[in-house]
């Protein structure tokens, strides 16, 4: 679909709401490209974002993203445009982004981890014209991730890369050579960029979120995490998911005034010794790292005392961690419940450390609209589990082009089923239980199993398999896959590392390799037939538990 516009696949807010947010005083009608033009003229000189490669001050980023507007202007980029970013943790992702939103063109944000079938995919769904990524160079794994790319998806027409261009591609430092773009701002109550949904059920959608209710997210979790321009942010995560990008993220620490540090190491003899050289003061983490980071501080000999606060959220903080951490670490936690698709729930500061400790906070705007509803979609007690759905000033009113599971992901009146198993306390703040989706929570990398069926249903000797999230001390979940061989394969033959290998061959991203492979003649279904993933889950625990498997 290359000609068809953005507007075309976007649900948006009601006009009653959308006075109602304006009026609040949420969206101020500033386009995303308004906030580093608002930081340039209050923050000028002073460093903006950082890696180990280079430095940008407010000024000179401001600078560089109307340049790169113009040279993506050149190629053919137009507003409306969109373009799939696949860049890892380098100051590049800033200047690119904000050239898009200059340009009024959408950032499609995939993750360094994401390969050729990954970006095949989001390239198609969106109808991208271009790609940006970092080349042949970065895929030792394999064929390089755009290997193929311009046949299959007709509608991408240039391939732009950061680091060393390969014959035919655009090297990303050209764009910036032309003359600052002059043209008029977006709408800013119109689709800003589009992230990469986690998936309730099937394949993964594509989230809009309009300049509006991002600079309103991201500007709500600056202030939420008071940050000032003496803060330092380090972007741990990749930078490409939303709560590394803009809770608050890369976008609030630029509406802040603060400095972002971007990197690409995690573990804690690379990263913590870079926290004490730039001074960081805040960061975000997933719970597997947070865990990690937590017991190195032992060990690995820095100065850790720049630290001020650590967000974790993505998935399931377990309690020890959470206790722990703030002592080993020097700093204050901050429980995030958040999604890609809006709402976000946070501890706060001054939270007793009990609420801190054990709850996932309550939601950051006043006109979050929040219900926890049992299986007849009536609301619970508070105390009681049930569903959360949500609606509000940045959550999304619809899945882009996806109108068909539009129908089945929002209520008639506009709440997103988040598919997340909450309970309410009577103070206020939620507490995740589980999920009703069928989803799996790889330490906060989410894994659609219909995908990873998909893929591994293609291997010869697999006649079936069920993808189902087995507990993990570690990743909080891992990947099982259930697998029935094909007749008269063997299937001892069917192990993890094959499948691995079948997955890696297709292009897909890592974490969605199994890290459990059983093998049975068949699975147990429940009253209705369907395949019983609750069941399949429980054995698989219980067969890992048993055969003592090491983890891979
Ligand atoms: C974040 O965003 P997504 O889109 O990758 O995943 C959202 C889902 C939620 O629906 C929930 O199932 C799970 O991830 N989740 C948590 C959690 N935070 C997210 N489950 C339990 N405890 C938590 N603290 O993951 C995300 C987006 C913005 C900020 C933080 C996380």
């Amino acid at each position: 679909m290359p000609n068809s516009t953005v507007a075309e696949g976007f649900v948006p807010w009601p006009a009653g709401f959308a006075e109602r947010y304006r009026a609040a005083g949420h969206w101020r009608g500033v386009p995303l490209g308004g906030l580093l033009r608002e930081a340039a003229g209050a923050h000028g000189e002073r460093i903006a974002v950082a890696d180990e490669h280079s430095r940008w001050s407010f000024t000179a980023l401001d600078d560089a993203a109307d340049r790169t507007a113009a040279g993506l202007r050149s190629l053919g980029v137009a507003p409306g445009d969109r373009v799939v970013v696949h860049l890892p943790n380098r100051t590049e992702f800033a200047v690119l982004c904000f050239a898009l939103f200059r340009l009024g063109a959408l950032p499609v944000l995939a993750l360094p981890a994401h390969g050729r079938t990954e970006i095949r995919y989001l390239s198609e769904l969106s109808g991208a014209v271009a790609y940006v990524g970092t080349g042949g160079a970065r895929a030792p794994d394999g064929p390089p991730v755009t290997e193929g790319l311009r046949e299959a998806c007709p509608s991408v027409r240039h391939l732009v890369t950061v680091g060393e261009a390969g014959p035919g591609e655009v090297p990303f430092g050209s764009l910036t050579a032309h003359e600052p773009l002059a043209g008029p701002d977006p709408d800013p109550s119109g689709p800003a960029l589009l992230l990469l949904s986690g998936g309730s059920t099937g394949l993964p959608k594509l989230i809009p979120r309009t300049h509006d209710d991002y600079a309103y997210n991201a500007r709500t979790m600056a202030a939420w995490c008071g940050l000032t321009p003496d803060d330092t942010y380090l972007a741990v995560l990749p930078v490409g998911h939303n709560f590394p990008l803009a809770c608050p993220g890369l976008l609030g620490a630029v509406v802040a005034g603060s400095r972002t540090v971007l990197t690409e190491v995690a573990s804690p003899p690379e990263v913590f010794p870079l926290i004490e050289r730039e001074r960081v003061t805040v960061t975000a983490l997933v719970p597997p790292l947070a865990a990690l980071w937590t017991k190195a501080a032992a060990w690995v000999p820095a100065d850790l005392g720049s630290l001020r606060l650590v967000q974790v959220g993505g998935a399931r903080l377990p309690e020890a961690t959470a206790r722990a951490l703030p002592g080993a670490l020097g700093c204050g936690l901050q429980q995030v419940f958040g999604m890609a698709e809006g709402l976000l729930c946070a501890t706060r500061a001054d939270d007793p450390p009990e609420v801190v400790a054990t709850t996932q906070g309550r939601p950051v705007s006043p006109d979050d609209e929040i219900l926890v509803v049992g299986e007849d979609g009536a609301p619970v007690p508070d105390g009681t589990t049930g569903e959360l759905l949500t609606r509000g000033p940045y959550t999304l009113r619809g899945y882009y082009r996806a109108e068909a599971h539009n129908a089945v992901a929002f209520t008639p009146d506009g709440h997103y089923r988040s598919g997340d198993l909450v309970r309410r306390t009577a103070a206020g703040d939620l507490v995740v239980e589980g999920r009703v989706k069928e989803q799996i929570n790889r330490g906060g990398e989410k894994v659609s199993p219909e995908e990873v069926e998909t893929h591994l249903l293609s291997h010869p000797a697999v006649d079936a398999v069920v993808v189902v999230g087995v507990p993990d001390d570690v990743l909080g979940e891992r990947v099982c896959a259930w697998v029935r061989p094909a007749p008269g394969a063997d299937p001892a033959a069917l192990t993890a590392p094959v499948l691995a290998d079948h997955l890696r061959a297709a292009g897909l991203a890592a974490f969605k390799r199994p890290d459990q492979v059983e093998t049975a003649g068949g699975w147990p279904v429940t009253g209705v037939g369907k395949v019983d993933r609750r069941a399949l889950t429980a054995r698989g625990a219980e067969r890992s538990r048993t055969t003592h498997r090491p983890h891979q």
